[in-house]
């Protein structure tokens, strides 16, 4: 082949995998593009499912890229029946080198500005925010809301369109947790002795839910917490019905939802059933109970609120004394005496 033929043969192949690469990358993108996520529920949902978009968009492109460079060189430039030469030897380009040296790093000097400027946005504190206090521990949440003067509630109620600022802490004898609602797409650690923060302007109404998003111990599956984001008349509701008293059967409905939401329900079950790590509260109420010291005594409201609060004092025959001990810092009068309710109808 002469010089000028092998350059056009080369401009060829060139032309080909360009259009092969942008089909592929658009292909790509648009698929990539499509794959569902968990709706957006904060106005910081927004900004950050731009910038994964973005993301999504340069790994497309580079997918198809390499791809369609291996498999093309692959295809085309395959050993033939009865070919036995070796293949054209190159020095090397330096335009190429050049080039594919400067695009990415623009590219990824790019990506730190913008992921800067991201972080600087979904982290700005907005006007008219309201504080929340949210206390992680092994394995629950509790929030307080000094403005609204609502203590220890075990779900998240926001009012929509509000920004809120998220005041976390770990309790100091705990392990590290993750406060994370996939729908906010932000997400904070909770380390003990180190108080963090987080902001997040619900912009739709609904049910969502708090997962605790670091691996923390044996409850880590069930640190759950409810989370709804309602209008501005509902969460006024809420505040009021927070601060009433409450009958008997909705103290024993919340011991029922505490169960859950406190995490007691990883050690203590409801259905009778033996093996568990704690014992079942079916039939606790007003049983004998044995003690690991010889002695004995009746399970009775003041046994109930010791076990829950001191659980140390005395512990159950044939189990293990590893009931969380923080349960005085966590509950509040009114959520011990739920539980207690709550147990007192497991006949
Ligand atoms: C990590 C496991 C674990 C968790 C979580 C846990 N407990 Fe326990 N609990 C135990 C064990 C083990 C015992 C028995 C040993 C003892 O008496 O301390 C026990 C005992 C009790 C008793 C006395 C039961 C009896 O049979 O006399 C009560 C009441 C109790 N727990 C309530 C609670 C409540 C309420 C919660 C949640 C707020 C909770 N526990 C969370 C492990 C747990
Ligand atoms: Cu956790």
């Amino acid at each position: 082949m002469d010089q000028g033929t092998q350059r056009r043969s080369y401009r060829r192949h060139f032309i080909i995998v360009s259009i092969l690469v942008a089909i592929v990358a658009i292909i790509s993108i648009v698929g990539l593009w499509a794959v569902p996520t968990f709706p957006i529920a904060s106005t910081q949902a927004i900004t950050v499912d731009w910038l994964f978009d973005l993301h999504l968009a340069v790994i497309g492109f580079l997918f198809a890229l390499v791809m369609v460079f291996m498999l093309y060189i692959l295809f085309v430039f395959r050993r033939r029946p009865g070919e036995e030469g070796d293949g054209d030897h190159f020095e090397g380009n330096t335009r190429l080198e050049i080039i594919w040296t400067v695009v990415p790093l623009i590219v990824v000097l790019s990506f730190g500005v913008i992921g800067a400027v991201t972080l600087r946005d979904v982290t700005a504190a907005q006007a008219n925010e309201m504080t929340v206090n949210v206390t992680a521990f092994s394995f629950g949440w509790q929030f307080d809301y000094p403005e609204q003067g609502v203590e220890k509630a075990t779900a998240l109620k926001l009012p929509v369109g509000r920004p809120v600022h998220f005041k976390l802490k770990s309790l100091d004898q705990d392990v590290i947790h993750s406060f994370y609602v996939a729908e906010f797409r932000v997400k904070q650690d909770l380390v003990p002795g180190v108080p963090t923060e987080l902001r997040v302007t619900p912009n739709v109404e609904g049910a969502y839910r708090v997962r605790c998003n670091e691996l923390c111990g044996t409850g880590h599956t069930n640190m759950l917490a409810d989370v709804a984001v309602v209008n501005q008349a509902d969460f006024d509701a809420w505040v009021a019905e927070q601060k009433a008293a409450v009958s008997p059967e909705r103290l024993a409905a919340m011991g029922q939802e505490l169960h859950a939401s406190q995490g007691c329900i990883a050690c203590h079950n409801v259905t009778g059933e033996p093996g568990g790590v704690g014992p079942t509260w079916k039939g606790l109420y007003g049983s004998e109970r044995q003690f690991t010291d010889g002695t004995s005594g009746v399970a009775d409201d003041a046994y109930l609120r010791s076990s829950i609060l001191a659980s140390q004092e005395r512990i159950v025959a044939g189990f293990a004394p590893v009931m969380p001990q923080n349960y005085a810092d966590v509950l509040s009068d009114q959520q011990v005496a739920a539980l207690i309710e709550y147990i007192k109808t497991l006949k």
